[in-house]
Parts: C-alpha cells; structure tokens; sequence
C-alpha cells in the first residue's frame, strides 16, 4: 500500500453512541440503549450490582450452573468451541469449564474492549491448556468468529439474563442471528430472569446503597467525557419500576427541573419530570421464553430453576 499524505478522517464525530444519543433525544419519550452502560466505571458498578443483597439474579444463576454444570458439559461435543454473548469477567463460564475438558476453544465476546482483554488474560492464567480468543463486538450485530475456529461445533451462552435487555423482537431477532452463527448442530444455554412478586423486582432495581442509581447516572457521566455533552448529573434522578403489563423492569433518567443539554452544535430541552428511557429489562415466565425461542426456530430441549423459581437457564436446540 502506498503511503499517502492524506489525512485519515476523524472517527470520533460520528460515533455510534454520538449518533445513538442524538436520536434518543430527539424521540419521544426519550432514550437510549442499555449498552452504553458499560464503558469501564460502568463496566465496574455493574459487577458492585452482582453482589448487592437485592440484586438476585447474578447469584441465584450461577447457584443453578454449579448445580448443572455437569448436565451442561455433557452436552459439549468433542473439540466444540464456546462461545460467549457479552462475557463481561467471564465469571459464569469459570463454573463449567471444569466440565468441559473437550472444548477446543473459548470465544468471549464483549462490546467493552479493554475489560475483555483483561478477563481474558487472567482466565488463560487460570485454565492454562485453554485457548481464549476474545471478540470485541457488539453482540446485538453480526460479528465473525475467530478464523481458526469457523469449522468447528459451537455451543452458544448467554447468561445474566442480557436476553432481558432486548423488546421482544430484538430478543427474536437475536435468538434468531444466534441460531445462524452458532449453526446446525448446536445449542444454546441462555439465562433468563423469572416473573415474580414485584416487591422483590423492584428491590433489585431500586437497592438502598444506592449502587444501581449510580450505575444508571454514569451514562451521563460518559456522555460528557466521551461527546462532550453538559449533562449535570445531580439534575437528575434515578427512577426504576415493574411494568407489569408489559413484563419488563423500566429505568429511567428523570429530569429535576426544566433545562437544556447540548450535544454536537444541537440544544435538547428536558421540561421537569421528563424522562430518559434507559433500560427495560424483560422478565419471562418459563412457558413465555420458551415460546420466543420456538419462534426464533430454536427447539427448547431443558429448563432449570432455583428452589424459589427467581431466575431460570434455557438449553435450546439448533
Ligand atoms: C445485565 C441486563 C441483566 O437487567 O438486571 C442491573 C442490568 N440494570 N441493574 C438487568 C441491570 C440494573 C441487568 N442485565
């Protein structure tokens, strides 16, 4: 390639969270999508929300996959490569992998770059004889798989119930793409976050240290940093509720008193009480998610649930 004096465009003008934000707050109501929560600080109260007393579903899942662990690894062909929707500290998989001494490969793939080069890094630490070939993609989009592992068998995991993050077409159309990636032949094991009494749904959105409020208002935070936007985080406040006819966990971003923001030359007004949507997090019952997965073409083969029937992980088949 030659070597030209041409300048290289600026790619930080047109960012996907730039573009994102000014169209959510445009729209009405207002939003913006749950994955930009998690840069690093984001990245890092999310795991402080894992381990809050209110907050269920981290623990309550990864008591079933220890439960299961060995079910799981036998339904692991041999020289399979595991691939991992949104892998964050790759704590889950550390609870199967025990089982799985057939794997050839593992595939985390993580929309936060820098944390999943470091979760990489201290799980190869750990299982020495296990490849770990990260992807840093956005999940929610097609991505390739590493090269050396295109013509193996595939199991798909994606736990924490991120499936929640999804409006049911999204989670359709995910299931969907999930299916055509991972192929004929495969499975996948997805966690799923359980309809209950909304006194515990709320709790777990609402925690009394104040953890998810944080986790909410760094958004804010990031925008600033990151597109330069003049948000005041103390002008807003956390609000997260049951929305029981639509089954899902709403978060929002509510503005304290009317006031402007500014984001690329553009002024976005805010009246008092109005809200940034910023997350919903579907819950489902076993019957309902099993449904969705069988109108993605996948066919549910197992369901497990804790004792209380708080959270539930799905095998479905390709
Ligand atoms: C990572 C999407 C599963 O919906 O419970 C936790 C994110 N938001 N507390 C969830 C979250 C607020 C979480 N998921």
């Amino acid at each position: 390639m030659p070597n030209t004096a041409r300048p290289i465009p600026a790619p930080a003008t047109g960012s996907a969270f730039a573009s994102d934000l000014a169209a959510g707050l445009s729209s009405r109501p207002k939003r913006l999508a749950p994955k930009y929560f998690y840069d690093a600080a984001g990245s890092a109260l999310f795991e402080d929300i894992t381990a809050l007393p209110e907050y269920y579903p981290t623990r309550t899942e990864m008591q079933i996959l220890r439960e299961r662990a060995g079910e799981i690894g036998a339904l692991v062909p041999q020289d399979a490569v595991l691939v991992e929707f949104g892998s964050g500290s790759s704590a889950k998989v550390r609870l199967l992998l025990e089982e799985m001494p057939q794997l050839a490969a593992y595939v985390p793939v993580d929309i936060s770059g820098d944390f999943l080069e470091e979760a990489a890094q201290a799980l190869r630490a750990e299982v020495p004889g296990l490849p770990v070939l990260p992807v840093a993609a956005d999940f929610t989009q097609a991505f390739d798989l590493p090269q050396d592992v295109r013509d193996l068998p595939r199991i798909g995991f994606f736990p924490g119930s991120t499936i929640g993050n999804f409006d049911p077409d999204a989670a359709r159309d995910f299931l969907g793409n999930a299916l055509h990636t991972l192929g004929p032949g495969s499975r996948l094991i997805v966690g799923v976050d359980l309809v209950k009494d909304p006194r515990l749904l709320n709790a777990a959105y609402n925690d009394a240290a104040g953890v998810t409020a944080r986790f909410n208002l760094n958004l804010l935070t990031r925008a600033n940093r990151e597109l330069g936007t003049d948000f005041d985080p103390d002008a807003f406040a956390h609000r997260a509720f049951f929305n029981a006819p639509s089954s899902r966990i709403e978060m929002h971003l509510v503005s304290r008193s009317p006031q402007a923001i500014h984001l690329g030359g553009r002024t976005f007004p805010f009246a008092a009480g109005e809200s940034l949507h910023t997350e919903s997090s579907y819950k489902y019952t076993p019957a309902s998610f099993a449904a969705l997965a069988r109108s993605a073409g996948w066919t549910p083969e197992a369901l497990w649930t804790d004792r209380d029937r708080l959270f539930s992980v799905h095998v479905l088949r390709a």
